[in-house]
This record gives C-alpha cells, sequence and structure tokens, in this order.
C-alpha cells in the first residue's frame, strides 16, 4: 500500500537561493524575522526579471514586433500561472495592479462607491490592516452607509457570535476581512464571513495579503467574490499585485483609473471601455514586475504551498515554546494550529523600537510599531508590538538568535 508522505521543506538547503541571506550585518548572520512585511527574492525569481529585460522586453498588447509580441506572451503566461495559483475560474478575472493595498481601493471605489447608500452596512473586522480598513471606512462615510467591524475575543479570534446584531443595523452589502491576520497571524474563517455576507446578499472582499505567501489559496472553494494580494510578500518583486473578481461583477462595474489601454474607443461625446481585465489596468502596466510576480508563484509552486504552511506551522510552535520562558515577554495572538508564521508580543518596561533596536546589533530584523493595524493596537490596549514573522528560508537557528537578543535587550534595559 502506498504510503502519502508530507515533503517537508529543507529550509537550510532553500536559503542558498536567497543571495541577501547570504550577508552580515553588525558582524553577525543576518537573521531576517520580517517577511509579514516583505520577503526576500531567490536567485530563479530575480534572474527571470533580468533575462526578460535582457531578451524580450517591451510594451504590452501594442506592437507587432517580435519584443512586443514576446514581451506579451511572458506578462499574459504570468497572469495564467497567477490566476492558476488562486485557483481563478477564467484568467481575465485577475487584474494586476501595484499592490493588494490598491486592489481593495479599486474594490472599494468601484464597487463600493457606486452601489452603497444610506441603510446599507458593510462590514469590516477588528483584525484588519489599514488597507482594508480605511478604504471601507471612506466609502461608507462617502456614501452614508454605515461601517460596523467585527470584534476580537480575548484569544484573538474573530467573535463569530455578534453577526447577527450587525445585521440588524440595515441591508448588509459588503464584507472586507483577511484571510491571515499581518499583526497576530490568526487564520481567520473566511468561509464563514463569507457564507454569512452571502445568506444576506452581501459580497466578500478578501485581503489574502498574508495568506497568499502562506497556504495554498483557493477563490472558488472560499467562495468570496474579491481577493487581493501583493506579490512582494511572496517571493516576487515590489510594485505589483493582483485582484481576483467574479466576472459577473467585475464586468459590471465602471473602471477605477482612466486613460490609455483600459478603452475600446474614444470620441469626443463619449468613451467606451475595453474587455476585462484591460477595463481595470489603465496606464503602462508594471511588465517586468507581472513577470517575476510570476516566476516567484512558480518558485512557490515548486516548493509547495502545503509545505511551505507546515514549515511555518512547525516554526510557530517552536518560537511560542522558545519564547515563552524569556523573562517579562507577553506574547499575542491564537494557539500555533490557528496561525500562520507570525508571532506578535511585548517585552515588559522596554519600547519596542528599542526591542528591536538592540536586536538588529545582533543581526537580527523584526518588526517594531502598530503593523497598519491601529484599531488592533486599541484592542489590545498597547499602541506598537513587536512582531517576528517566519518565510520558507527560516530556521530554528533565527529563532534561537531571537530568543537570545530577547535576554540581552532584558540586560540593556532591564
Ligand atoms: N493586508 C495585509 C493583511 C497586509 O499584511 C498588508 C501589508 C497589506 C494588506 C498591504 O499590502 P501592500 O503590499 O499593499 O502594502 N502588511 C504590512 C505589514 O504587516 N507591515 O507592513 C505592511
Amino acid at each position: 500500500m502506498a504510503v502519502e508522505a508530507r515533503t517537508k521543506l529543507d529550509a537550510q538547503k532553500l536559503r542558498a537561493d536567497f543571495p541577501i541571506l547570504q550577508q552580515e550585518i553588525n558582524g553577525k548572520p543576518l537573521a531576517y524575522l520580517d517577511s509579514a512585511v516583505t520577503a526576500q527574492k531567490p536567485r530563479q525569481m530575480l534572474e527571470a526579471m533580468t533575462q526578460f529585460y535582457e531578451t524580450s522586453y517591451g510594451n504590452v498588447h501594442r506592437g507587432v514586433y517580435a519584443l512586443a509580441e514576446r514581451s506579451t506572451e511572458a506578462f499574459e503566461g504570468a497572469r495564467d500561472r497567477i490566476a492558476k495559483f488562486v485557483n481563478a475560474p477564467s484568467s481575465r478575472e485577475l487584474i494586476f495592479t501595484r499592490n493588494a493595498t490598491e486592489s481593495l481601493n479599486l474594490v472599494a471605489y468601484a464597487y463600493g462607491l457606486a452601489r452603497l447608500g444610506p441603510g446599507d452596512v458593510v462590514v469590516v473586522t477588528e483584525l484588519e490592516h489599514h488597507s482594508n480598513f480605511v478604504p471601507w471606512q471612506y466609502v461608507a462615510k462617502r456614501t452614508g452607509a454605515s461601517f460596523r467591524m467585527v470584534r476580537l475575543t480575548d484569544g484573538g479570534e474573530l467573535d463569530l457570535d455578534g453577526l447577527d446584531e450587525i445585521t440588524r443595523d440595515g441591508e448588509l452589502k459588503v464584507v472586507a476581512a483577511n484571510l491571515v491576520s499581518n499583526a497576530l497571524g490568526t487564520v481567520n474563517p473566511v468561509e464563514k464571513l463569507t457564507a454569512w455576507a452571502h445568506e444576506h446578499g452581501a459580497v466578500s472582499v478578501v485581503d489574502a495579503a498574508q495568506a497568499a505567501p502562506h497556504r495554498p489559496i483557493d477563490v472558488q472553494a472560499l467562495g468570496c467574490d474579491f481577493l487581493a494580494f501583493s506579490a512582494h510578500k511572496l517571493c516576487g518583486p515590489s510594485g505589483v499585485g493582483a485582484l481576483w473578481g467574479r466576472r459577473d461583477l467585475l464586468e459590471s462595474m465602471e473602471p477605477f483609473n482612466l486613460g490609455g489601454h483600459m478603452i475600446r474607443k474614444v470620441q469626443f461625446e463619449e468613451t467606451t471601455w475595453g474587455d476585462l481585465p484591460h477595463k481595470f489596468e489603465a496606464g503602462t502596466a508594471p511588465i517586468a514586475e507581472a513577470v517575476g510576480f510570476g516566476a516567484a508563484i512558480d518558485y512557490l509552486n515548486g516548493i509547495g504551498l502545503d509545505a511551505i504552511e507546515q514549515h511555518e506551522h512547525d516554526l510557530v510552535a517552536y518560537a511560542l515554546e522558545r519564547l515563552g520562558d524569556v523573562p517579562g515577554i507577553q506574547l499575542y495572538g491564537p494557539a500555533p494550529e490557528k496561525r500562520a508564521g507570525i508571532v506578535s508580543f511585548n517585552m515588559e518596561g522596554i519600547h519596542p523600537h528599542d526591542v528591536a533596536q538592540v536586536l538588529d546589533w545582533e543581526g537580527v530584523a523584526i518588526r517594531a510599531g502598530h503593523h497598519c493595524c491601529q484599531p488592533l493596537m486599541a484592542r489590545l490596549g498597547v499602541s506598537a508590538t513587536n512582531r517576528a514573522s517566519f518565510y520558507l528560508y527560516t530556521v530554528q537557528e533565527d529563532v534561537d538568535r531571537l530568543h537570545d537578543g530577547l535576554l540581552r535587550a532584558r540586560k540593556v534595559f532591564g
């Protein structure tokens, strides 16, 4: 009988793919524990971009010469693979944007602004990144819709018991939530929120900026209507992101940006819009960045998203145990099995920026701040936290060095 063995990834071996990790910082090897802010880049992705610039670069969809055709082929090939990565029914539903933030603004403006009004309800969660909070708050204010929030339990999970009360507030129109929280790492029950949204005739907008790098994404299984993510968090270049949206919704929406490439016909009296996805891609696209995005997806697929998820899960469990014995540490967030590779914490009596500074002396890079989650910080009763975040190239030794750095911070400031 065949035994199915889960392939474990070998982070130590994968590190060789990342040139930036080969250097020393402040005389120490680099322990990069800030992948949630942006991930480092494998040589394979960097080479794909260089090769594209050296052999195939041209503008897309607008030339008949060989380079323009090559460029268009590479660009559209990347779109196909990125669409497949989230199991989109069609790559025409996959729109290139600058980043997850722009993807979410596209939905808020092109869908929200046109469809919301007094008596409607827009819901976000207390765990949202500002990118999936502020656009909805703004659009609600502009349209007179009411703006509500799914609260957090003390355990750092969304409190779904409060949903009924929210629906009594008016007609539910938009439910916007992240699949993985960047501040606590919580994996949120987006399928349940989507089912609730659909039960009430609302659309479900999923911020997958933090989820797409770390676990397999299937928009059809999630059942959502829109899904946003960025390339730079999944080993791709900065400057490009994606929005997946249900075709009928995208087709029914007005464009977000106006100008070249997104039109069908322009006359003095009137302009008509191009087909999907072009209607939402005004101007020259992030061409080489999209090609790099595709190469990053190939790289991740080669390792396997299941293996990445398992690796991070193992690291989080290890980190929570290891850091638990640091004197004066307060750890935030749910149990390891309910979170991605993110650990947020505070050290009693030491400002998070001071902690991060001492760690930098040791070559350990973590983030300190509000993580663009001020509503969550208010809920936790703090202005900032420290956050260590892991990826496929993180090894246990990095966590050990974080642990030792925290003991040093205790000594320096204790
Ligand atoms: N949503 C989530 C959950 C995020 O973590 C981020 C970025 C964004 C949206 C926005 O992504 P962008 O690519 O458009 O900037 N997260 C972080 C972070 O955790 N620290 O800085 C940015």
